[in-house]
C-alpha cells in the first residue's frame, strides 16, 4: 500500500461520512413524505413514477406491460423511490457543503430542510407531506451535526458519531412522522365524500340487477361471479388521482356549436340508468385477468353531447384529469355511457371518480376515467396509447378464458371461465379435452341484460388417465368462431385459443 497523507485520509473519510449521512437524510425525507401522504399523489415518489411512465420510450413501456405485467408497475415505483431518495440525498449533500462554509452549526440542516420542502412541494403540490420530507432530511443532518459536535472535529470518533447521530435521527423521525401522519392525514387519500343516490327507483333497480347477476352466476370455486368481486385496475398513474367532485366539471369542446360544461351535480340530476358493462384491457395476456364486469349507474353520453350540437364529425377525443386521452369514432360514442356509480356505490377513485366513460364493445383503454373533456374532432388524431404504438381503440377480440379447474366428488373434473365478445355477445363456448381433436358444448350462464356483457361457461367431464390438454373456444353472437391464430397483446390485443394441460 502506498503512503497516504493523513490529511487526505481524513478528508476522504469525511466525504464518506457525508455520503452516508446524506443517504440517510434522503431516506428519512422519503419516509416522512410517505408517513404523511401514504401512497397518494402527495407522496414525493408518485409524480416521479408518473413521469417515468409517461416519458419512457414506448418500447420500454410495452415491454413492461407485455413481458413484466404487474411487476413492471412495481419496478416503476421502486425506480421512483430510488430517484426520490437520490434527489433528497443530493439536496442533503448541498446542505452539508453549505453548512461547512457558513458559520453556525445548524445552517446546513436548515438549508436542507427548506430546499427539500420546496422541491417536494413543486413536485407534489402537497404542503404537509412536503414539509415532512424537508424536516426528515433536515433532522438527520441536524442530528448528525449535533452528535458529532460532542467530539473534537476531525477525530475518528466525531465521524462515527456523525453517522450514528444521522441514523438515530432518521429512525426517530420516521416513527414520529408515521404517528403524525396517522393523526393529521390531510394529504392522504380519503374515499370520495359523496353518497350514492338515494333515489328509490334507482336503488331498487340496482338491487334487482345485482340480485339477478347473483342468481345467474354459476357458483364455481375459483371463478369470479358475473359481477366481479375484484375489478382489475389499469391506468397510467402510480397513485389514484384525487379529484374533488365540487371542483370537477366536464366540458364538450371542438367541432360543436356550443361548448356546454357540466358539474357533478348537474350530471347526477339527469335521469339515471344502470347498465352491466364488461371491460377488457388490450394489454393483458390471452388468459389474463384484466377482464371484469360491473353494474354501472349514470347517464347516456348523448344526453350531454346533444346540447352541444356536434357537427357530424369523424371522431372524438376523451380526456381525463390525469392527462390521459383517447380518440375513437363519434359513432362509437353514440351508445356510450357516463358512469358515476359502480355496483350501487359511488365510483371508486381507482375506477375514475367522479365520472368515467363506458364505450360498449371496445377495448378498455377508451373507457376514460376521471373524464374532464369530450372533444369533437374533424380529423383523426392519435390517443395516448396509439402514440406508443398500440391499436387499442377498436372492438374487442372474442375470448373464452379458462380460470378454474376443480375436482368434483364424483371423480369428474370441472373446467370453467368467462367468455366475452363485446357487443357481438357470446353464442357458444366449446371445450376439447383431447387437445382440439373433438369438441363439446360447455354450459353457459344465463345472459345478463345489456349489449356488452360477459358470460360464464362450465364443462364437466371424466378425465382420461394421465395428462390431457383442455382447449376452449367461443363463438360470438354473429356466428364467428374465436380466431385460433395466436398473437401477442401488442399492438391490438391477444388472440388464440386458451389451452391448459391437466394431469389427473
Ligand atoms: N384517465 C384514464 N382513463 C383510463 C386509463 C388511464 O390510464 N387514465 N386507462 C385505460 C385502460 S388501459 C383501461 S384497460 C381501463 C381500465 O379501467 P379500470 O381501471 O376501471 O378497470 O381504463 C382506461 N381508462
Ligand atoms: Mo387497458
Amino acid at each position: 500500500m502506498t503512503f497516504l497523507p493523513t490529511e487526505w485520509l481524513a478528508a476522504r473519510r469525511r466525504a464518506g461520512d457525508a455520503l452516508v449521512v446524506a443517504w440517510l437524510a434522503g431516506i428519512a425525507g422519503v419516509v416522512g413524505s410517505f408517513a404523511v401522504a401514504s401512497f397518494t399523489p402527495s407522496f414525493v415518489a408518485t409524480p416521479i413514477a408518473d413521469s417515468l411512465a409517461r416519458n419512457l420510450p414506448g418500447a420500454v413501456i410495452t415491454f413492461a406491460i407485455v413481458v413484466l405485467g404487474d411487476l413492471g408497475a412495481k419496478l416503476n415505483v421502486v425506480a421512483a423511490l430510488v430517484l426520490a431518495t437520490l434527489l433528497l440525498a443530493g439536496i442533503a449533500l448541498v446542505g452539508i457543503a453549505a453548512g461547512r462554509r457558513i458559520d453556525g452549526q445548524l445552517a446546513g440542516p436548515l438549508i436542507a430542510t427548506t430546499v427539500s420542502s420546496v422541491v417536494t412541494f413543486v413536485l407534489t403540490g402537497a404542503s404537509l407531506a412536503s414539509i415532512a420530507a424537508g424536516v426528515g432530511v433536515g433532522s438527520v443532518l441536524g442530528g448528525a451535526t449535533l452528535l458529532a459536535a460532542t467530539k473534537p472535529a476531525a477525530s475518528d470518533a466525531s465521524g462515527r458519531r456523525r453517522v450514528l447521530g444521522g441514523a438515530a435521527s432518521a429512525l426517530a423521525f420516521g416513527i414520529g412522522s408515521y404517528l403524525l401522519g396517522e393523526h393529521v392525514g390531510s394529504d392522504r387519500a380519503s374515499p370520495p365524500d359523496v353518497a350514492p343516490t338515494t333515489d328509490e327507483s334507482v336503488v331498487a333497480a340496482v338491487d334487482a340487477s345485482l340480485a339477478e347477476a347473483d342468481e345467474k352466476s354459476l357458483d364455481i370455486g375459483g371463478l369470479e361471479p358475473l359481477v366481479s368481486e375484484g375489478f382489475y385496475q389499469v391506468d397510467i398513474n402510480a397513485a389514484d388521482p384525487i379529484i374533488d367532485a365540487d371542483e370537477w366539471s366536464l366540458t364538450v369542446t371542438g367541432a360543436v356549436e356550443d361548448e356546454p360544461t357540466y358539474s357533478y351535480d348537474e350530471i347526477r340530476n339527469l335521469d339515471p340508468e344502470s347498465r352491466f358493462v364488461t371491460l377488457r384491457c388490450v394489454g393483458e395476456s390471452l388468459n389474463g385477468k384484466k377482464l371484469d364486469n360491473a353494474l354501472w349507474t349514470g347517464v347516456p353520453i348523448m344526453d350531454l353531447l346533444e346540447p352541444a350540437a356536434p357537427a357530424d364529425e369523424c371522431c372524438v377525443m376523451l380526456r381525463g384529469a390525469d392527462g390521459f386521452y383517447e380518440e375513437f369514432p363519434l359513432s362509437a360514442l353514440r351508445d356510450g355511457f357516463l358512469a358515476y356509480e359502480m355496483n350501487g356505490d359511488v365510483l371508486p377513485r381507482g375506477h375514475g371518480f367522479p365520472v368515467r366513460a363506458l364505450i360498449p364493445g371496445h377495448w378498455g383503454e377508451i373507457n376514460v376515467k376521471w373524464l374532464t373533456e369530450i372533444e369533437v374532432l374533424e380529423g383523426e388524431q392519435d390517443g395516448y396509447w396509439e402514440k406508443r404504438g398500440w391499436h387499442g381503440t377498436g372492438p374487442v377480440e372474442t375470448v373464452a378464458k379458462l380460470h378454474a379447474v376443480n375436482d368434483l366428488t364424483d371423480g369428474r373434473v370441472e373446467v370453467a371461465g368467462h367468455a366475452y365478445a363485446g357487443i357481438r355477445g357470446i353464442k357458444r363456448v366449446e371445450v376439447s379435452t383431447d387437445g382440439g381433436e373433438s369438441w363439446a358444448d360447455a354450459e353457459l350462464s344465463e345472459p345478463l341484460p345489456g349489449d356488452d356483457v360477459w358470460r360464464q361457461w362450465r364443462y364437466r367431464y371424466d378425465p382420461p388417465p394421465g395428462s390431457h390438454e383442455v382447449v376452449v373456444r367461443a363463438t360470438d353472437g354473429t356466428g364467428s368462431l374465436q380466431p385460433e391464430e395466436e398473437s401477442d397483446a401488442f399492438p391490438s390485443g391477444p388472440t388464440g385459443w386458451v389451452s391448459r394441460t391437466i394431469d389427473r
